[in-house]
């Protein structure tokens, strides 16, 4: 059952706790990774027969398969792929910057260029995790940002096969070359390019406990998104809110993984009591009811906060990946958040809402790093790079500055490479 704490007679510490960081798997994480450095597909196909059953002859997806995977996609999730995809396009559209020019006096140019990554590699999990909605959250910000390609790994099923529904995501929102392997080889695949597989220069997308460890180990190597821990959703409620409609918020954060956590923070003590019991009647009826039972009595919690404003003060210091704010006035406790991923105001706003359709990202910053970072979007996926030109003359009136600041750093050396374009005996005749 989920527990209900009292903010009044409860440390702190209760109510911030999160679950322990799980075992560690970093020794074999290692061991694959240097195994896929150092022989390439090879490893691949070993690891693959290993972890996923299948022996593989090709690694690559060609796009006659991708094709026909699109056509065998159930029709109703293609149209609403679809559909999706257009919002979740015109909503990260907004983020596109732009590069931009400074023009000083004596022809002095200086600018900043946004450039697309080059190459970036998706990964898609394999079973139960596998959503195409993520394909989508991952792709279309890329996209935007003009990433030339984009190579997507996921693991087989016993078949050999990526089921169809991601297959049609990945074409939808324009996935260029398509790899059957998952885990952390996968990961390496994409670190250190193999025979079959390119090396990216940044590796997103969500993945298991091996997976976020492999990211962590390549990381400097190739960029990475984020290491990604388990769902989150906080809710903060007040007593008008249906019980029943937040148990079932709680519950849809609950159903992702035995870790994830569901947290409701309320001012009444009668919606805590209420939704405690909802919790109960609806848990049973869901598919995943095993999963979304773990979670909920290992990392559940209803907090009986003594206002809505120590709620938010509580939402802050946990800093959620979600936040739904079930109140009155949603707007006025906006300008009080802080640390959260990505927030649901008002009754008409369940996170789902925003998982698969709104158009915001649901990549989002998970385990407190809401506190420093921020959800998926188009920024992940570019990078910038400076430039300066300045003329004879503009050289000129910064020659003492720079020469004078070198040599404080004691770097005579870079005082020289100023100074020299002054020297009678060296000076060009350039404008
Ligand atoms: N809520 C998840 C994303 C997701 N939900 C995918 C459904 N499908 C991120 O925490
Ligand atoms: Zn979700």
């Amino acid at each position: 059952m989920i527990r209900i704490l009292k903010e009044a007679e409860t440390n702190r510490g209760e109510i911030f706790a999160r679950e322990d960081p799980v075992d560690s798997v970093e020794e074999p994480v290692r061991a694959i990774l240097a195994q896929v450095k150092a022989r390439g597909d090879e490893a691949l196909k070993e690891y693959t027969k290993a972890f996923d059953g299948v022996e593989l002859t090709s690694l690559e997806v060609g796009p006659g398969a991708v094709d026909e995977g699109f056509r065998s996609a159930d029709p109703l999730l293609v149209e609403i792929l679809y559909r999706a995809a257009e919002r979740i396009a015109a909503f990260h559209q907004h983020q596109v910057r732009n590069s931009f020019l400074v023009n000083e006096e004596d022809g002095i140019l200086m600018g900043q260029k946004v450039l697309p990554l080059a190459r970036v590699g998706l990964y898609v999990p394999g079973g139960t995790a596998a959503y195409p909605s993520s394909v989508l959250m991952n792709c279309i910000p890329a996209k935007l940002a003009g990433v030339k390609e984009i190579c997507m790994v996921t693991p087989p099923g016993k078949n050999g096969k990526i089921p169809p529904n991601i297959l049609a995501a990945a074409r939808i929102c324009g996935v260029d070359r398509v790899f059957r392997v998952g885990g952390a080889q996968a990961v390496a695949a994409l670190a250190y390019g193999t025979e079959s597989i390119p090396k990216v220069d940044k590796i997103v997308g969500p993945g298991n406990q091996f997976v976020a460890e492999a990211k962590k180990q390549v990381f400097g190597q190739v960029g990475i998104d984020m290491v990604a821990g388990p769902s989150e959703i906080l809710v903060i409620a007040d007593g008008k809110c249906r019980p029943e409609i937040v148990a079932a918020d709680l519950l849809s954060q609950a159903e992702h993984d035995p870790n994830a956590s569901a947290v409701l923070v309320t001012d009444s003590a009668a919606l805590a009591e209420a939704v405690q019991a909802a919790v109960e009647e609806q848990l049973p009826k869901l598919l995943r009811k095993d999963i979304a039972r773990a979670s909920i009595d290992r990392n559940g919690k209803i907090i009986v906060a003594q206002s809505l404003d120590t709620a938010v003060e509580i939402a802050n210091e946990i800093a959620p990946e979600h936040l739904e704010l079930c109140v009155e006035q949603p707007f006025d406790y906006l300008d009080k958040i802080q640390n959260a991923g990505s927030v649901f105001l008002g009754r008409n706003c369940p996170e789902a809402l925003g998982d698969y359709f709104a158009g915001p990202n649901h990549t989002l910053p998970t385990s407190g790093t809401a506190r420093f970072s921020s959800p998926l979007s188009v920024d992940d996926f570019v990078k910038k790079m400076q430039y300066t030109y300045y003329t004879k003359r503009a050289l000129e009136k910064a020659q003492m500055s720079v020469s004078n600041f070198a040599k404080k750093e004691g770097l005579t050396g870079h005082a020289r490479s100023v100074d020299i374009r002054f020297d009678p005996a060296f000076a060009e005749e350039t404008p």
